[in-house]
């Protein structure tokens, strides 16, 4: 904007006039909050990530999620929840009931918490095992009790399938499904997204790395994620900015509107 009337600058008073009759409505990113798997089994159940090699705590990140629900007005808020039936593929104690394929490194005998085996199917099915978690409808797989949850916001399920894992809030890990987030957030015309909650390097890295790929400017909220394995999460770190996505802090985060 040049103004011959004044050196080429422009005053207070005309920059706010400007920006909120028209740049606003043409610039203003349009901000969601997702929130991923902050439930129970990752906090403090069957998958508590405290016993993760990370030894990390996902009780640290509630008040920085809280105070950014209370300080910011995003234009939509996500939670997601891992929802998965009893006979999920990702469950350690479920592993009899599929067959390996030829190609797995372990049998089934042989696998361990955390180890990655490959089941039979079309195509094989390279899978981390896990402890029983957020089994539908269990205590376990209920959002954490002091963790804040705004009225208007929109639940999205995703694991429920028992023959695939769904790490990404928005495709399970074959990318056949979809969880209907990005539809949501077009709909919204969300520009802006912001990613935390648990496990760093699992759902929320992966949640995160979708995102930027359907096109949002993606911020990782770095002090509101916790995970399980410290090299993992350096490489989720790294994934997303070599993408072109953001990682700061919560404490950066500011509103647009005014
Ligand atoms: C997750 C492991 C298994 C997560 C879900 O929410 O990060 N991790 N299922
Ligand atoms: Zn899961």
């Amino acid at each position: 904007i040049f103004d011959a009337d004044n050196d080429g600058q422009i005053d207070k008073e005309e920059f706010t006039y400007c920006w909120n009759n028209w740049i606003k409505t043409i610039v203003r990113p349009i901000s969601a909050l997702l929130v991923i798997d902050v439930q129970n089994d990752f906090i403090c159940g069957t998958l508590d990530i405290r016993n993760c090699p990370a030894k990390q705590n996902g009780e640290d990140i509630i008040q920085p999620i809280n105070g950014l629900l209370e300080r910011i007005e995003f234009d939509a808020v996500f939670y997601s929840l891992d929802w998965h039936p009893s006979d999920h593929i990702s469950f350690l104690d479920n592993i009899g009931l599929r067959k390996l394929h030829a190609s797995s490194p372990l049998a089934t005998d042989e696998a361990q918490l955390y180890d990655t085996v490959v089941f039979e199917g079309e195509p094989p099915m390279t899978q981390r095992l896990w402890p029983r978690h957020c089994v539908q409808n269990t205590w376990g797989s209920e959002l954490y009790k002091d963790l804040k949850v705004v009225e208007s916001a929109v639940k999205i399920y995703k694991g429920t399938n028992p023959e695939v894992d769904s790490y990404s809030a928005f495709w399970d890990n074959s990318k056949l499904t979809d969880t209907k987030l990005e539809a949501q957030l077009k709909m919204r015309n969300i520009t802006d997204v912001y990613v935390c909650g648990v496990a760093y390097d699992v759902c929320v890295g992966a949640t995160a790395v979708d995102a930027i790929s359907s096109g949002f400017r993606t911020i990782l909220l770095d002090d509101c994620c916790r995970g399980v394995d410290l090299h993992d999460i350096e490489q989720t770190k790294s994934a997303v900015i070599k993408n072109h996505g953001v990682v700061m802090d919560s404490s950066r985060v500011r509103n647009m509107v005014e």
